[in-house]
C-alpha cells in the first residue's frame, strides 16, 4: 500500500489486551472503518484515517520508518525500544502524544518471597531476567548497581524458580502471577498504560489538520471517561 499524505494512518494492536479498547476509543472518535477481507488494514470510512493492526512491538518502528503516522500502544514498549534506539546511538523517533487511560500495569522488580528486602543495592551481582532490557539497564546505570541483565522474552516469572536468574523485571497488573511464583514486587522502574504514540515533529501537510482533529475529539472521549 502507497503512504497517502492525504490520509492518517493508525497502528493498533491485532489482537491482545489493547486492541478491544484501542478501536472502541477510536470509534468513540468517530471514527468507522470498512474491513478488509485480510483483516490486517481497515480503510477509514467517516474520515480519512486508517487502521493497521499489528504486534504491538511492531508499532514504534512503524511509526519511525513513517509506514504508520500514528500508533496505540503500552507505554512500556514505547520507551524499551525508545531507549534501545538511544542506547545504540540514535535519535528518538516518537513521542508520546497522549496517555490514554486503560491498559495500566507497572514495570517492576520483583524478588524471590524468601528474600530480606534490603533495598536496591541488594541488586548488585545478581542476575535478572527481563523482556525489557534497556529499561533495566539505564535504571541501574542511574543507581549505579552492576548485575546481569538476562534477556527472555516470555515466562519471565518462572526464570527464578529454574535458575535462569535470581530476581525479574517485569509487567505487574494485579501480581497474581507473581505471588504464583513465589515472588514480591520491590520496585517499580515505570508506571504504563496505553499511550497514542506519534513522531517527534508534527505534521507538515493535511494530516496535520486529521490529527488534530482526531486529538481534540481524544481528549473530549477520554475526559468523559474519567
Ligand atoms: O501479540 P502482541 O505482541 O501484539 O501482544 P503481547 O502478547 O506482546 O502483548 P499483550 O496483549 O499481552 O499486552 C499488551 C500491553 O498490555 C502491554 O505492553 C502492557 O502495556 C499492557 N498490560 C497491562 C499488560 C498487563 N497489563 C499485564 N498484566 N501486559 C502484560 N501483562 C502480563 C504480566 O506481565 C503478567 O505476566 O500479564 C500477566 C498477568 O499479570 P498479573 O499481575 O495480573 O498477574
Ligand atoms: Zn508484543
Amino acid at each position: 500500500v502507497a503512504q497517502g499524505r492525504d490520509r492518517l494512518r493508525i497502528a493498533i494492536q491485532k489482537s491482545g489486551r489493547l486492541a478491544d479498547p484501542a478501536r472502541a476509543l477510536l470509534a468513540s472518535c468517530g471514527l468507522s472503518w470498512r474491513e478488509s477481507r485480510d483483516r490486517l488494514f481497515c480503510y477509514g470510512e467517516t474520515l480519512p484515517v486508517d487502521l493497521l493492526l499489528v504486534r504491538d512491538d511492531d508499532i514504534p518502528g512503524l511509526i519511525a520508518d513513517g509506514v504508520c503516522d500514528l500508533g496505540v500502544v503500552g507505554r512500556n514498549v514505547l520507551q524499551e525500544q525508545g531507549q534501545d534506539r538511544v542506547e545504540s546511538g540514535r535519535v528518538p523517533a516518537y513521542r508520546e502524544w497522549r496517555a490514554l487511560g486503560f491498559g495500566g500495569c507497572r514495570l517492576d522488580i520483583a524478588v524471590p518471597d524468601a528474600w530480606d528486602w534490603q533495598g536496591p543495592q541488594q541488586l548488585g551481582g545478581k542476575r535478572i531476567a527481563t523482556s525489557y532490557p534497556a529499561l533495566l539497564r539505564q535504571w541501574l546505570q542511574a543507581q549505579g548497581i552492576a548485575a546481569d541483565v538476562v534477556l527472555l522474552s516470555g515466562s519471565v516469572e518462572i526464570a527464578p524458580r529454574l535458575g535462569q536468574a535470581d530476581a525479574i523485571c517485569d509487567l505487574v497488573s494485579s501480581g497474581a502471577t507473581l505471588s504464583a511464583n513465589q515472588l514480591k514486587p520491590v520496585l517499580t522502574l515505570l508506571q504504563s498504560e496505553a499511550v497514542l504514540a506519534g513522531p517527534v515533529e508534527a505534521f507538515d501537510d493535511v494530516r496535520g489538520e486529521l490529527a488534530d482533529l482526531l486529538l481534540r475529539r481524544l481528549d473530549g472521549a477520554i475526559r468523559v471517561r474519567k
